[in-house]
């Protein structure tokens, strides 16, 4: 690990003064504006601790990662969700876990919080349309969630479905991918030490646009596997169903490990485009496991990973 993850920095110290102060203006004249000119406690700091498993990249601008998105229950274009989240409830907020485990049960979003240290995770992220972004994410180790529910010995997968509510998430009643959108990990992969449940970004609660109040984050996989919204959560024997997958297998496998060897069908996976490199900015290399390996590799050792994408 040595060398590639800084120690003691987190993102308030690798991003420019001036822009850190002009953004949390910027929050703090949107939430006057929305409590009309009062201004509410929504957007306290959430006093995450930095991590060694942050990048020291310089992350995306928070206009950036909440204007830019995939969030298809809300519209395909990429400015859809910051246009339409707004509508989603997130508060009260509940997620059931079930399936082989000790305390299956509906957990609410404070019973999940409750006792949980956050921490700052500052991940590549990479999507699997060859852009991407690093972004400053809060959370908490999905291991640390299993470990409370009790993982029994016979699960192997863990499978996570996103809110289905049309009412509020219009795109839903269009049949763009077969709804409540599904994702599932392996159990060791869910346990990587990497996997983390993110409840918030650049030290605030999550935006609606990015997947509030909780989703997953899987750095070393593409974009799509980094469910949001998540409502459930299941530990289950055989490999789950997953949206993307159902929707094009010979496109989208299960693992969709980043791998900069294996090619998308239509376009290649060997670079990618940094999301505010500006128009004529290089693509740069895409890194195999998306810079993970020395974490993650073992995981996958012995297996045919152009077979198993
Ligand atoms: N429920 C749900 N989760 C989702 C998606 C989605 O459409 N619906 N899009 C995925 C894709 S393709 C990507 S790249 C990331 C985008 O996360 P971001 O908008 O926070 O960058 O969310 C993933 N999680
Ligand atoms: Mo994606």
């Amino acid at each position: 690990m040595a060398g590639r993850w800084k120690n003691d920095l987190n993102w308030s110290d690798v991003t420019p003064k001036a822009a850190f102060l002009n953004r949390r203006q910027l929050i703090a004249g949107a939430s006057a504006l929305a409590a009309g000119g009062i201004a509410g406690p929504a957007l306290a700091d959430l006093g995450a601790k930095p991590s060694q498993f942050s990048t020291d990249a310089t992350p995306n601008t928070f206009e950036e990662i909440t204007t830019y998105n995939n969030f298809y229950e809300f519209g395909t274009g990429k400015s859809d969700p910051a246009e339409y989240a707004d509508a989603l409830t997130i508060d009260p907020w509940t997620v059931k876990i079930d399936g082989m485990v000790d305390k299956p049960g509906d957990y609410s979003f404070d019973d999940i919080m409750s006792g949980v240290e956050l921490e700052e995770r500052i991940y590549r992220f990479r999507c699997v349309e060859a852009w991407s972004m690093v972004v400053p994410w809060v959370g908490f180790e999905l291991a640390d969630l299993l470990d409370r529910v009790g993982v029994q010995p016979g699960a192997k997968y863990v499978a996570f479905e996103t809110l289905y509510r049309p009412e509020e998430m219009w795109a839903q009643k269009r049949p763009i991918l077969e709804w409540p959108y599904r994702e599932g990990l392996r159990l060791d992969e869910a346990m990587n030490p990497l996997t983390i449940l993110s409840t918030g970004l650049y030290d605030e609660p999550m935006p609606k646009q990015n997947g509030a109040p909780l989703r997953l984050v899987v750095p070393w996989k593409y974009g799509f596997k980094s469910i949001k919204s998540i409502v459930r959560i299941s530990l289950v024997e055989d490999m789950p169903p997953t949206s993307w997958n159902m929707a094009n297998a010979s496109e989208y496998g299960f693992y969709s490990n980043v791998n900069p060897q294996v090619d998308h069908p239509r376009w290649t996976q060997a670079s990618e485009r940094q999301v505010g490199g500006g128009l004529f900015a290089k693509r740069i290399p895409t890194l195999m496991f998306n810079g993970y390996e020395d974490e993650v590799a073992g995981m996958y050792a012995g297996m045919d990973l152009s077979k198993f994408y």
